[in-house]
């Protein structure tokens, strides 16, 4: 039919140019874009009949094949008679709207100024990192989002972007990480955008020249973030500045984190103590952040000391808004967050109930109760938590092919002081390498690997380098003495060589000696912030180079997301090409086989919904390790022909 509107067009028919015809008819052209979109969906589905997900770490079909059933929000007026309420459009009342009337300094007042406790929604990003390998796609956020801008209306901020969403959403699941804030920011203008931001790493690992931290934090604003949790992966106060600067150059809440490490109410553990941390804290404040972040990254901070280290700092510095993060690994989280609002902190870190727990963070629906009976409410309703948890456990059960094998708590943390994403992500590559039935050696190895980088701060990028070591050292049955012995000659990881040459920054006490030495030899060594010797990117001519290599459609921010991760961007223009932009087809659909016979509605567009069945797979062509899938797509029949990987 297409062919035969086209042929019989009148343009067409008069014989006027190609170019001059697509300018002209610009709603026959729009249809080959769309019918170019929908033949890219089939070659990408008819990959999926034929071989299955080729999605990275997953394992298995999705949990869950039905559509996922959005709960009914109660109507705020009336709580005794509940109605449903009318989330057609979103909500418009939350702190964000202090910040975007008043600024940064106003809504750290008002946050300081809030007689309970606030809190931040991890859901969207440090959750699913933590649990669910990074996976969690837009779409299955897009869904939920105007319900949560009322469930989550008079909470602090959702964190929603960074750590490690930004290189996953493009490496992993072939989105655009800007695409996605952009959408949410539409679906939720009411409630702040956070995202976790690795100083002068930015989203990446390994560090950057100054103009691209600038860049990103102000493109990160201008597309829809808030707030910037900045930290650094050695606390390395240099560093610090650099990403503080940008956020709020950036027009940005600035709130810089104090990694935390060890135990300051054990007396045994000396390096990380009370004074550590307050002399840090003074060196943030000094820089003028807005909030100050306690970044509890590996759960490690438990109740007693969680009530003296806000407890000093609330006294120090008694305007200073203090937002607390931790993570559940061992369990204690639920009590570290009801001490520390106790002590004094401003906002505590929760994940939606069915998100939470184990390496994410306490579980939202118990914090809040618990804090509601000490006078600390936080202004989410309870049964607003319940809808939306509603939601959560559907997602939780879809996303099972990538769920890490934790089951319990693990209080070995304390030892390993391994991350939350990093848990189970190393459990995940452990079990990948064929070393999953030495998940315990790991761990020590992981012990021995940080003492012997002079027991540092772990955090990324930091802990990805004593995760390398010590993924090392177990395949190549390396003890710690072997490594003190032969450091000179053994062929170490290269994240562990540029750790060594101070790639990342200068860790708390400088590097082991002579340690350091043999691992880096007659490699440059750096003892400045890495930044101040890299060449500045030149945007311009970067953003010329992928246009002339991937055509006009490459943006300013397509171009932050090469200088992030050039061969993630070009990979993932790569799938483009071939596949379309697949971020709104449903997670059952994108990640599952689908079976013959199966019929899919998928909205590649605003207000097209194409209806494809699969009809038939072929038999393998001859001489040829390809097959024709069959599929109905609106009543017509097409055929892709797929390449058979098996
Ligand atoms: C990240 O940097 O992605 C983290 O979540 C660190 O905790
Ligand atoms: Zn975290």
């Amino acid at each position: 039919p297409f062919l035969f509107r086209l042929l019989t067009h009148d343009t067409f028919i008069g014989g006027k140019t190609w170019t001059t015809f697509i300018d002209d008819t610009p709603e026959l052209f729009k249809l080959v874009q769309s019918q170019n979109r929908a033949q890219k969906l089939l070659a990408y589905l008819g990959d999926l009949a034929v071989n299955g997900s080729s999605i990275k770490g997953q394992s298995g079909e999705p949990g869950l094949k039905d559509e996922i059933v959005v709960p009914p929000m109660q109507s705020r007026e009336d709580p005794d008679s509940p109605k449903v309420l009318d989330t057609s459009i979103p909500c418009e009342v939350g702190w964000r709207n202090i910040i975007v009337e008043k600024g940064p300094e106003a809504f750290a007042k008002a946050v300081r100024d809030y007689p309970g406790c606030l809190i931040m929604d991890t859901t969207w990003r440090d959750a699913h990192q933590s649990l669910l390998a990074t996976r969690l796609r837009t779409v299955d956020m897009v869904n939920i989002a105007k319900e949560t801008s009322y469930a989550m209306a008079n909470a602090y901020s959702l964190e929603c972007w960074g750590g490690a969403t930004f290189d996953v959403a493009m490496r992993f699941l072939y989105e655009d990480p800007w695409d996605r804030l952009r959408t949410l920011r539409k679906l939720v203008p009411n409630i702040p955008f956070q995202a976790l931001v690795r100083g002068a790493n930015a989203v990446g690992y390994t560090s950057y020249p100054d103009n691209a931290i600038y860049d990103f934090s102000k493109k990160a604003v201008q597309n829809g973030l808030d707030i910037f949790r900045v930290f650094d992966s050695l606390n390395y106060i240099d560093n610090m500045r650099l990403g503080i600067d940008a956020a709020k150059k950036a027009g940005g809440v600035c709130e810089a984190a104090v990694c935390y490490s060890g135990d300051i109410a054990d007396p045994k553990k000396t390096k990380y103590t009370l004074k550590y941390y307050l002399d840090f804290v003074d060196q943030l404040v000094h820089e003028g952040i807005h909030v100050l972040g306690i970044k509890d990254m590996a759960g490690l901070l438990k109740p007693e000391a969680a009530k003296m280290l806000i407890g000093a700092i609330r006294k120090k510095y008694p305007d200073l808004p203090i937002h607390v993060h931790s993570h559940d690994t061992a369990g204690i989280s639920t009590a570290t967050m009801l001490a520390a609002a106790s002590a004094g902190a401003d906002v505590v870190d929760v994940a939606i109930d069915s998100m939470s727990g184990l390496t994410s963070q306490p579980p939202m629906g118990a914090v809040c109760a618990a804090l509601e009976q000490c006078n600390l409410g936080t202004g989410i309703r309870y049964a607003d938590i319940q809808a939306l948890n509603l939601y959560w456990s559907q997602v939780r059960m879809l996303y099972g092919c990538f769920e890490a094998n934790v089951r319990a708590s693990d209080s070995s943390v304390f030892d390993h002081e391994m991350p939350g994403g990093q848990y189970t992500n190393l459990m995940f590559q452990a079990a990948q390498l064929g070393l999953g039935t030495q998940w315990t050696e790991i761990k020590k190895k992981y012990i021995e690997a940080n003492e012997l980088c002079g027991n540092i701060i772990k955090v990324t990028p930091s802990s990805k380098v004593v995760g390398d070591f010590a993924q090392w050292m177990t395949q190549n049955k390396v003890s710690k003495q072997d490594v003190i012995d032969r450091a000179e000659s053994l062929d170490f990881p290269s994240s562990v060589v540029e750790f060594f040459q101070g790639y990342l920054g200068q860790p708390v006490g400088g590097f082991p000696e002579p340690l350091r030495s043999h691992i880096i030899r007659n490699k440059p060594r750096i003892d400045e912030r890495p930044g101040t010797t890299m060449e500045p990117i030149d945007f311009k001519r970067t953003k010329a180079e992928l246009r002339a290599k991937y055509g006009k459609h490459i943006t300013d921010t397509d171009v932050t997301s090469y200088v992030m991760y050039p061969k993630v961007f070009e990979e993932y223009q790569s799938f483009i090409e071939k596949y379309g932009d697949l971020s709104v087809v449903p997670t059952r659909y994108f990640l599952g086989r689908p079976d013959v016979g199966e019929e899919m509605h998928i909205s590649i567009e605003k207000g097209k919904t194409l209806i494809i069945r699969l009809m038939a797979i072929g038999p393998v062509v001859e001489g040829r390790a390809q097959r024709d899938v069959w599929f109905e797509v609106n009543g017509e029949v097409r055929a892709v022909a797929v390449e058979d990987k098996n």
